[in-house]
């Protein structure tokens, strides 16, 4: 039977919904699906393949995935609007989605009763047994698998990229995969046991999700989770919050934008030119390389540690890496306007990946930045100094736009937009010949947005409109 219950209250939905659950399922334990967002769709498809009993509960009235759900398994019981305990205490098994908390009362209450609690990663990694290579951080984890996907690929080994980058894990099992190449968030990871990548890499660690974690702290620790079963770990040796976490690995392969240590990737000058370096061997030279700005140097580092513990072939990594371009969103070169550049960091959602793209750019003037959205309770006092030095004007849009004002008081102008094609204008009006406009919001998106996709196509719309 299929139950979609979308406007009435939460608590009479949730009242609803338990009567039916219970009713139909008195005589047969199920796994309880907790979200209906992609990841639990995909959850639904996997458990479903295997016949077991299923039960879907959002807390949301009008979750995204109703529909499919309901086309492709009228026989999954679905409860909305609300998180109702008994639905939760009844289960024999609980699927978290990411985007819901292991804090959540009601699972804090069904773990102490003893009901086990596992995200989508943990299913896949019971189900899979090719090598995973496991990628988090706060910054950099998109463009990092993505390049590793297209090493992969130039070697003529069929890797599959999934996880955080927006393709469920389970949805990319297959039977021809060589290798996995996942994304995971710290959401993510804090459901996962049994993960045993061959690597895995903590990229950076910056503050973000303040919204979800109670401390920086816990955010730290559960990115540490990646590397408690892997093989190799791929260490950061620039950032010590990283650089902390290798302690009791026997193997270690680190990266810098320094000089390497003998087996580490880094940077060396020879003839006064820069080069990505394996210990004392040059590899390739950093302006062979398409992406732009020093944190892409650190992530081409990265990616060529945890391809050679992969057993990627050197040769063609080198290749891959010539030819990546990086990804759209990312410090996105858009247009070059009355002299003036643009540029599309709409991905930037949290301080740290703003600061990178502000020290990244090699702006013949100033910087121009558009910001603001939701902030996820971010200290935004680290943007002030790196604001300070090179921004000419700040543009603010968004819920949490005041927030970023109070930082910047007296370092540089800032003026409110009230949508992005207000903040392009006024861009465009107060820029000076040889400055850049960077989109980088230093804040998620959904207060204006349907997606950080969708606010920096909004921007290249609205840069494309100008005169
Ligand atoms: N939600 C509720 N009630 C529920 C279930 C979810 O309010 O009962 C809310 C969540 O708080 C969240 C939203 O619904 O705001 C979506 O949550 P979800 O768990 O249903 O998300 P999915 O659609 O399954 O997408 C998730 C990841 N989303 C999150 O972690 C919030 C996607 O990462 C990921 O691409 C996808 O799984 C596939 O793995 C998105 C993301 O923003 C892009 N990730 C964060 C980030 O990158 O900073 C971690
Ligand atoms: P993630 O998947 O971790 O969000 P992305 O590759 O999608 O990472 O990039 C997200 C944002 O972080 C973009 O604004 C990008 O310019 C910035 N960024 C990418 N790599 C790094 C890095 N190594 N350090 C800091 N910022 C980075």
């Amino acid at each position: 039977m299929g139950v979609t219950v979308d406007t009435l209250s939460s608590i009479s939905v949730a009242a609803l919904v338990t009567a039916m659950v219970m009713k139909d399922r008195q005589k047969s334990e199920y796994i309880l699906v907790v979200g209906l967002g992609v990841t639990g769709l995909s959850v639904v498809r996997f458990l479903h393949a295997q016949n077991k009993n299923i039960v879907v509960i959002d807390s949301r009235n009008k979750p995204p995935g109703v529909e499919e759900l309901e086309a492709e398994f009228p026989d999954v019981t679905l409860c909305l609007g609300g998180f109702d305990e008994a639905v939760f205490m009844a289960a024999k098994k609980i699927i978290i989605s990411p985007g819901v908390s292991l804090h959540e009362p009601v699972i804090q209450h069904a773990i102490k009763q003893g009901v086990r609690v596992v995200g989508d990663i943990e299913l896949f990694a019971q189900q899979v047994n090719v090598p995973v290579i496991a990628v988090t951080g706060s910054n950099g984890k998109s463009t990092v698998i993505s390049l590793l996907g297209a090493m992969a690929q130039t070697a003529g080994i069929n890797a599959i990229v999934g996880g955080n980058i927006g393709v469920p894990a389970l949805q990319i099992i297959s039977s021809n995969a060589d290798l996995y190449i996942l994304e995971l968030s710290s959401f993510q990871l804090e459901s996962l046991h049994s993960l045993r990548p061959v690597a895995a890499a903590v990229l950076n660690i910056s503050p973000d999700h303040m919204d979800r974690y109670e401390s920086y702290e816990e955010y730290i620790r559960t990115k540490k989770h990646i590397y408690k079963k892997c093989k190799v770990a791929v260490i950061n040796r620039d950032d010590s919050r990283v650089s902390d976490m290798q302690a009791g690995h026997s193997l270690v392969s680190g990266f810098t934008l320094n000089e390497p240590e003998h087996g580490d990737y880094g940077i060396r000058k020879f003839n006064g030119e820069a080069w990505l370096c394996k210990g004392g061997k040059q590899l390739i030279t950093e302006k062979s390389l398409k992406m732009s700005g020093r944190h892409n140097i650190a992530n081409a580092l990265a990616a060529l540690a945890l391809g050679e513990a992969a057993n990627l072939p050197l040769s063609d990594m080198l290749i891959a890496l010539t030819k990546f371009t990086g990804l759209p969103h990312r410090t996105q070169w858009i247009a070059e306007k009355n002299h003036v550049t643009w540029v599309n960091d709409s991905k930037g959602t949290n301080v740290g990946a703003t600061l990178a793209a502000i020290n990244g750019l090699q702006a013949n003037n100033k910087l121009m930045l558009i910001a603001g959205g939701i902030a996820k309770n971010a200290d935004f006092m680290p943007l002030r100094s790196a604001v300070c030095e090179k921004v000419r004007t700040v543009i603010l849009i968004g819920k949490d736009a005041p927030q970023i004002e109070q930082v910047l008081q007296g370092c540089v102008p800032v003026f409110y937009a009230k949508d992005m094609q207000d903040a392009v204008n006024i861009a465009a009006d107060l820029s000076h010949p040889g400055d850049s406009v960077l989109l980088s919001p230093a804040c998620a998106s959904f207060d204006m947005f349907n997606s950080y996709e969708h606010r920096g196509e909004m921007f290249v719309e609205a840069v494309e409109d100008l005169q």
